[in-house]
């Protein structure tokens, strides 16, 4: 039976993860937080299996990485998914995101070669967000971001990662660990976090709907609407993590649709979906959830894990709004 362990497993890739790796017969470590309330409200129908086991750990706390580690050598894949995740967050708390998404990430793989762990696979979560202000132009003259784009982060969340994703081309390259990064774009889901922007479309609609449309329901409140973003299904994505780890040599992978859309864009869909056409009235700007510096266009090109991870994304856009939309008019009633 095949092993691994997840660092982040209360997160949206983190319960998908676990579900793919229970699906496939490994026994999995999950490392979570201890936190004052529970948060282990997205792996809860995962918590009686025998073949899970929860462990709390603070990947900031690199003696605490280290035990975990040292109580599981035999481990055969090592999954990173634990970060401070908010970009818009990353502005108020720099210090802590470098910490979690940035040190956090060097401390698992300096654990990995002090221990000797040179068998066990390891992958980074990286993100599209490093890209920044960066594109290249393809074959049709539209802005595309490959893995040869450079990098230009925008936010402490992009540096973090940045420095994350450097870090395991250094330790793959000079102590030999089979060590991959997935640069993904934006996914999605019904377990993805209230207060990034699609979900917090999707349950407002959700909860509007639960007033019966009341006239009196406070209205949605936003930030900018113009950027783009290239969404996919979170389900589809940790597909293509498993699918990284799986390859003989490690390598680093941008996953993503190749379709790009505005936040108008996904308003116009989600609220499509309730049959209404004229969200704006619906819908105030709030300088709040207004950025310092933003990150205008993202749409990825995944040419090469679709031809050497045979991987492609099966949900589209309007298949995403529909999981969504549905998932959150439906909850609890
Ligand atoms: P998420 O829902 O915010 O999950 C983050 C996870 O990290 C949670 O389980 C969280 O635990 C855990 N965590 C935070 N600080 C920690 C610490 N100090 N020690 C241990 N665990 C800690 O994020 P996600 O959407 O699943 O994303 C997974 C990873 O992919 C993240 O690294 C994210 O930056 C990256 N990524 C995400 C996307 C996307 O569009 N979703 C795209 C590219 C890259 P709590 O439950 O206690 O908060
Ligand atoms: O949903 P978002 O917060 O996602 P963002 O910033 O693209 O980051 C997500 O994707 C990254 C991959 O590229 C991940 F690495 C990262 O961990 C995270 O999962 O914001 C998307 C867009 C931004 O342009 C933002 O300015 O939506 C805009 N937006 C407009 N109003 C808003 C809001 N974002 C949030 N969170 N809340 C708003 O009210």
């Amino acid at each position: 039976m095949k092993k691994a362990i997840i660092f982040g497993v209360t997160g949206q890739d983190g319960s998908h993860l676990l579900d793919l790796l229970l699906s496939k017969g490994y026994e999995v470590i999950g490392v979570a937080r201890r936190c004052s309330v529970d948060t282990s409200e997205r792996i809860k129908n995962r918590l009686e299996c025998p073949h899970f086991n929860l462990v709390h750990g603070d990947i900031t706390d690199a003696s605490s990485v280290m035990n975990i580690l040292r109580n599981n050598e035999d481990v055969d894949e090592i999954y990173n998914l634990a970060a401070q995740s908010h970009v818009g967050v990353s502005f108020k708390q720099p210090g802590l995101t470098w910490d979690i998404t940035g040190k956090g990430c060097f401390n698992i793989l300096q654990s990995i070669v002090d221990l000797g762990m040179f068998g066990s696979r390891f992958y980074q979560a990286s993100s599209s967000e490093m890209f920044g202000d960066s594109y290249d132009i393809d074959k049709d003259g539209e802005k595309v971001q490959n893995e040869n784009t450079k990098f230009l982060p925008q936010s402490p969340y992009a540096i973090a990662k940045c420095a994350a994703h450097y870090a395991v081309r250094l330790f793959r390259e000079a102590y030999g660990l089979h060590a991959s990064a997935g640069i993904l774009f934006n996914h999605e889901g019904e377990r993805r976090g209230e207060t990034f922007v699609t979900r917090k479309i999707t349950k407002w609609i959700g909860d509007w709907h639960k007033t019966g449309y009341d006239k009196n329901f406070p209205k949605l409140r936003l930030g900018n609407l113009e950027a783009f973003r290239d969404w996919g299904y979170a389900g589809d994505y940790v597909r293509a993590m498993w699918l990284m780890l799986q390859q003989e040599q490690p390598d680093d992978y941008v996953i993503c649709t190749g379709k790009t859309h505005t936040i108008r864009e996904f308003l116009d869909c989600a609220f499509g979906h309730i049959g209404i056409e004229d969200w704006e009235e619906h819908v105030v700007i709030d300088p709040e959830f207004y950025r310092p510096a933003e990150v205008d266009y993202l749409r990825g090109d995944c040419s090469k894990a679709k031809e050497k991870l045979e991987w492609e994304p099966e949900c589209n856009l309007e298949d995403l709004v529909k999981i969504m939309v549905e998932h959150d008019v439906n909850a609890n009633i």
